[in-house]
Formats: structure tokens, sequence, C-alpha cells
């Protein structure tokens, strides 16, 4: 299992030897962003969202990071709606690497994916950007409509063991996709289950189309497994 950046290139991590440094023992998400590299230097640990890593004296500053959880990581501040996609992101349970070198001294703002509450408690995030930018709509519940992100949805991360089912119409009508997890990473006994879509196009749906959200597989078409089980958890590498 591995952090990773980026959702294209190649990332290399030296070693997995260190670190008395950071605090998660347990399933807690937490993020350590580190100026050097091999996770030295000045630092600050994270557990929230973060819209302008100035406020810490990060900004254009992080090299490696320490981490549990999906952590998105931007150009701009706010999340970066309007500047270029990097595409920076960093996933793990407990894990510690280097980021590539497109992805270090640039990061501006930071914030996770998943539920506010547990690790890996069923939950949806929507993005009106692409790549999980600009602002979301978020929950653990069915939504019949998506207030502010009606029909502006762009990219969105399912995550946990439930699927969700996203609907071209309120009320939970018109054409729709079932999603459960593809991607799951353990680390002893923490795991940490999602899927994401860095367009609507990887969902197979028209951009700016999503209008509700429902718990559950209520749709012919399914994307990920629908059987539950984390194959694949030693797989991803
Ligand atoms: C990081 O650690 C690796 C492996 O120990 C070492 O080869 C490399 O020189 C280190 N890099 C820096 C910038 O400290
Ligand atoms: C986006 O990338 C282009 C080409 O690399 C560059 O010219 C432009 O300044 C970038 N825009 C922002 C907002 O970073
Ligand atoms: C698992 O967590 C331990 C710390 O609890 C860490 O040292 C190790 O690198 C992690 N392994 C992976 C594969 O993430
Ligand atoms: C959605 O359903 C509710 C309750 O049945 C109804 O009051 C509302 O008008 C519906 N909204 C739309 C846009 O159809
Ligand atoms: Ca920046």
């Amino acid at each position: 299992m591995r952090a990773v950046l980026l959702w294209c290139c190649l990332v290399f991590f030296t070693v997995a030897t260190p670190i008395e440094k950071f605090t998660g023992a347990d399933d807690s998400r937490y993020f350590i962003g580190y100026a050097g590299l091999n996770y030295t230097g000045a630092h600050y640990q994270f557990i929230d969202y973060m819209p302008d890593l100035s406020e810490v004296q990060m900004d254009n500053t992080i090299e490696s990071s320490c981490a549990t959880g999906v952590w998105n990581l931007y150009n701009a501040v706010n999340y970066d709606l309007n500047s270029n996609e990097s595409r920076c992101i960093f996933i793990g349970i407990n894990w510690c690497g280097n980021w590539i070198t497109q992805c270090q001294n640039m990061v501006s703002s930071l914030r996770y994916t998943g539920s506010p509450y547990g690790l890996n408690d069923d939950y949806y995030n929507l993005y009106e950007g692409t790549s999980f930018r600009g602002r979301e709509f978020r929950g653990n519940t069915n939504a019949a409509d998506l207030g502010d992100l009606d029909m502006a949805v762009s990219s969105l991360v399912v995550t946990g063991q439930s699927a969700w089912t996203f609907y071209t119409d309120v009320n939970f009508t018109g054409s729709n996709v079932c999603v459960y997890a593809d991607e799951h990473y353990a680390n002893g006994s923490i795991h940490l289950d999602f899927a994401r879509f860095y367009t609507m196009d990887e969902l197979g749906m028209a951009d700016n189309s999503i209008r509700s959200v429902a718990r559950g597989c209520l749709s012919d078409r399914v994307l990920g497994h629908s059987d539950g089980e984390r194959r694949g958890q030693d797989a991803t590498n």
C-alpha cells in the first residue's frame, strides 16, 4: 500500500523506516506537512481543512508528509477552483512519503476527503470543480437535492463500504449510477475504502448533471465492487 501523489505520475518513496514523529497510532485522520524532504524541517500537523497555508507559515513550502487519510493538495488558496489543476493527493494510513517534484513547494491549501467522524465511515464528497476542487456538498445521508451544488458537480469521492447512487434529477429520479469503493488500503487493522472520480466522464455521466444522491446501490449501472469485499487491498503495491 502506498501513499501517492498525482494521478498519473510516478512517485518514489524511499524508506518507511522512520518515524516516531507522528501521533496516529489509531485510525484518527491527520496530516503532517514538512518543509524538507524525508520528513524534516519546519512542519505542521493538520486534522482539518486548511484553506490558506500562509496562516501557518507553510505556503508553497511542503515537500514531504506523514498522514492518515485521503488528503487533497491544491496549488491555490481556497481549494483551487480557478487555477490549474495540480492533482496532487496524498493517501495513506500512518504513511510517510516524499512528494513528487511537481507537488513540492507549491501547495497553498489542503483538505481531506471522507467523513469528519470516522476515517472509513460511509460518506460522499461532491465537488464543484474537476479534481476535487472548489466548493463541495458532502454528507452521509440521502440528499433529494444538492443545494448550492445543484447541477454543478464535476468530481466526487465516496468513502467506506456502502454504495451510493447518484441521479441526474432531484428526488432520486433521472438516470443514475451506483458507486462502490474500488480502492482499498489497510495498515494493521485500520482500513480505508474509497472511489475517486476526477471528472464526470470517469463516472459516465455528463458534467454538472448530478442533482440528488441516495445511500445504497439502487441503479442497474454499478461501478466498483458489489460484493463488499476488500479485494485488492494487498495488491495496491
Ligand atoms: C532522504 O533519505 C534518503 C534515504 O535515506 C537519502 O538517500 C536522501 O539523501 C535523503 N534526502 C535528503 C534531501 O535528505
Ligand atoms: C496555468 O498553466 C499555464 C501553462 O502552464 C500558465 O501559463 C498559467 O499561468 C497557469 N495559470 C495559473 C492560474 O496557474
Ligand atoms: C503502517 O503504520 C506504521 C505505523 O503504525 C508505519 O510505520 C508503516 O510504515 C505503515 N505501513 C504502511 C504500509 O503504510
Ligand atoms: C421532491 O419531493 C418532495 C416530497 O415528495 C416534493 O415536495 C418536492 O416538490 C419534490 N421536488 C421536486 C423538484 O420535484
Ligand atoms: Ca501555490
